[in-house]
């Protein structure tokens, strides 16, 4: 009907590499079109765009499962489901490993986005009742992980606190038998300090709200948060998007599932509680100046109670230093600034190793009893990039990590992809693109980066401070260009700097670090004398936690930031070994509210996230490429010329192939190793093929022995 509109006009397109012009307009409109009809996601190639919707939609089911499973990746709407049932199949069919990676800035929805795959490699993927115990194991580390390791802030009501990798191994029928957490960096500066509007870690609220009358009573603790000083600096212990007194009993119910026992649980709680009373302990100063515990020990003794250590001891360990003199002990008395240093450094020490336990035994209890080969699909759902009014050491680590990840995908996809078109000698017009290497070098580079300088300014013996760190930094990146401290800028750029800032020009916009707590945070250290009484602690996952600490006490333990730093390395290492799936997710808004669509904030987005050169790359180039013999062999059967052998080049195999099977000179190209397809459609069309004749050949064998 004339002037009635398509369906194009009206939902948009569901494969950016479709559209009519590679404008940021026609992008951002097809996006827009999408979203105000709920459509979410929406590809390029086989990368998945992500808008959060800020509502729950009705297709996250196990209908909308079977619906995806083993469907050719185009043929349906695209949707989470469909990339990973489209790595799942291509892991089956070319046994090998391959890693999801979500990125996005926080409260994009990221993590909700790795929930979902593992939901669906659970819930869809073949099982035997054995099995079935491994996946809901791997299901319920989440609620757990996310109780001790996510937090409000004022990005994200759920905001993830720590980095994530989970590799979820299959054995060679397609079954889900095991899986692996790393984790990285916690943000444990949250256990003791909570910007206005955030919360400190939700567990500590699901405890005090949700645990019954009895164990609160057991642990010392009063049913208010507002009684706690750790739980109160954000001024906002409720918050309407969350109900602690429910995922209070989904925790509970979810270390049942993970086999914790009732030792574990109380201790694990009992960890829990000791931090909030270890908050409480307040100091003052006797008429010598020397610090001592105000009001009664009652907060002190229950921490001792809780963590099994001698009182006095603990005391001791609060408001004295001790000093090794020869052979002599000396007690030097602390100043309230350092008794209270010590009281929360031995919180974050506590509830940081925890964590790291935490994840241990959840990896115990997940891991694969099936000796046999295993396959793995990694997901990676890591702390998304992060610009606060203040910003401090932890938005440097986290944005540092992001700026690490756009980096990867940078040499896999967009440059890896131009050298893969020279390598093999296919024609091609290159495209330009931001390689943010630069910025990871200002950060990462030995001897000259950030972190080489900050970790000196550490090391340094006598005066050094955050400020001289400072000034360190200003005599080594004077020049760089996205670097700028007050005394670097000009006149206008100085009006927006303190004299204690530094400012970094990331990928993902400018974000303003303020120096103070950088040399604190980046050495984490705890008082000795209070590390060798956690040793001997008769909670057993505290003397667990601190008697494998650092192993070699004589040597430095390395700074935060160069542990966050080769654990990242570490993690590249682990994902470029795999084939690479992408998703992209973007904030919808910044006041999380459904049916909002902030133009400008996704731009922004899809400006640093690089989607218009990833557009441009697979426009101009090929959907898909494999391995001569590797095609050869899948789809031999369907020519008579290569079926059953073909004993010649495997080139000339796929070309005799490919030609019999009507493929166009436009459609392909021929390159030194592989062979490279245009669009999808044909490669389905191949498929179809296949599978059909599968079928057939299936049939006929099956004639041919019944006679037998
Ligand atoms: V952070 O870097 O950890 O701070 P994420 O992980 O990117 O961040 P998250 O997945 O936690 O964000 O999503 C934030 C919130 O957006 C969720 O709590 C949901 O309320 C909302 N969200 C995200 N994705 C979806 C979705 N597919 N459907 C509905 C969603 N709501
Ligand atoms: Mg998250």
């Amino acid at each position: 009907m004339e002037g009635a509109l398509t369906a194009r006009d009206r939902v948009g397109i569901q494969d950016f590499v479709l559209l009519d012009e590679t404008t940021d307009a026609a992008f951002l409109s097809n996006l827009k079109k999408r979203f105000s009809n709920d459509l979410i996601y929406t590809y390029i190639g086989t990368l998945l765009v992500s808008v959060n919707p800020y509502k729950e939609l009705d297709i996250y089911n196990k209908k909308q499962m079977d619906i995806y499973m083993g469907v050719n990746f185009f043929e349906l709407p695209p949707h989470i489901y469909a990339l990973a049932d489209n790595a799942y199949h291509t892991m089956l069919t070319e046994f090998n490993n391959h890693f999801i990676l979500i990125s996005g800035e926080s409260g994009a929805g990221k993590t909700e986005a790795s929930k979902k795959i593992l939901q669906y490699y659970a819930v869809s993927c073949p099982s035997t009742t054995l099995l079935n115990t491994v996946r809901d194991k791997m299901l319920m580390s989440n609620p757990v992980l996310e109780a001790f390791g996510n937090a409000k802030t004022l990005k994200n009501d759920n905001s993830s606190r720590f980095g994530k990798y989970m590799d979820i191994q299959f054995n060679s029928e397609g079954d889900a038998v095991g899986g692996h957490i790393l984790n990285y960096l916690l943000e444990k500066s949250r256990v003791v300090h909570q910007n206005h509007g955030e919360r400190n870690f939700h567990i500590f609220y699901q405890l005090v709200v949700g645990a019954s009358d009895d164990l609160l009573h057991q642990l010392g603790l009063e049913r208010d948060c507002q009684h706690y000083t750790y739980l109160t600096q954000g001024e906002c212990a409720i918050v309407s998007s969350i109900n602690d007194n429910n995922d209070w009993k989904t925790v509970k119910n979810a270390l049942q599932v993970i086999e914790f026992d009732e030792i574990d649980t109380n201790h694990l709680f009992g960890i829990v509680a000791s931090v909030l009373h270890l908050g409480n302990i307040q100091f003052e100063c006797d008429s010598k100046g020397h610090v001592l515990l105000s009001n009664n020990n009652a907060e002190l003794r229950w921490v001792s109670n809780l963590l099994g250590v001698d009182a006095h001891t603990l005391q001791e360990g609060l408001t004295f230093r001790k000093l090794e003199a020869k052979k002599d002990q000396v007690l030097s008395p602390f100043t309230i600034d350092h008794a209270i240093y010590a009281r929360d450094a031995l919180a974050k020490a506590i509830y940081g190793q925890t964590f790291t336990w935490l994840v241990n035994k959840i990896n115990e209890s997940m891991e694969n009893k099936d000796p046999s080969r295993k396959m793995i699909i990694g997901l990676l759902d890591i702390y998304g990039f992060e610009v606060f009014y203040v910003n401090s050491f932890e938005q440097f680590c986290i944005n540092y990590c992001n700026e690490k990840l756009q980096q990867l995908f940078i040499q896999l996809t967009l440059k890896a992809e131009q050298e893969e078109y020279e390598a093999e000698n296919i024609e091609w017009e290159p495209v330009q693109f931001f390689n943010n290497k630069i910025i990871c070098d200002l950060i990462e580079e030995r001897h000259r980066g950030i972190i080489s300088i900050l970790d000196e300014e550490c090391l340094r013996p006598g005066d050094a401070t955050d400020l001289t760190f400072l000034e360190r930094l200003e005599e080594k990146m004077g020049n760089h260009p996205h670097f700028v401290t007050h005394k670097l800028a000009d006149k206008m750029t100085r009006k927006t700097l303190e004299r204690g800032d530094f400012r970094l020009l990331h990928y993902a916009g400018e974000v303003t670090y303020c120096v103070v707590g950088f040399l604190d945070k980046n050495n984490d250290l705890l008082y000795r004398n209070i590390k060798d009484l956690m040793c001997h602690s008769k909670n057993a996952i505290v003397r667990e936690c601190f008697s494998t600490m650092d192993p070699d006490s004589r040597k430095r333990p390395e700074t935060v930031a160069t542990q966050f730093k080769s654990s990242l390395l570490k993690l590249t290492e682990i994902l470029v070994a795999k084939e690479a799936w992408y998703i992209r997710c973007l904030k919808s808004n910044e006041s999380k509210q459904s049916g909002q669509f902030d133009e400008a904030l996704i731009r922004h987005q899809v400006k640093y996230l690089g989607l218009m050169e990833h557009l441009r790359v697979r426009r101009a180039g090929f959907a898909y490429r494999r391995k001569y013999e590797i095609f050869l062999k899948r789809y031999k059967p369907l020519c008579p010329a290569t079926w059953p052998h073909w004993r010649g080049e495997p080139a000339d195999g796929v070309e005799i192939l490919v030609q019999h099977l009507g493929y166009l000179p436009h459609e392909y190209k021929m390159g030194r190793t592989k062979i490279f397809i245009r669009h999808p459609r044909t490669l389905y069309a191949t498929e179809d093929a296949y599978e059909k004749c599968k079928h057939e050949l299936a049939t006929r064998l099956q004639a041919k022995y019944k006679g037998y």
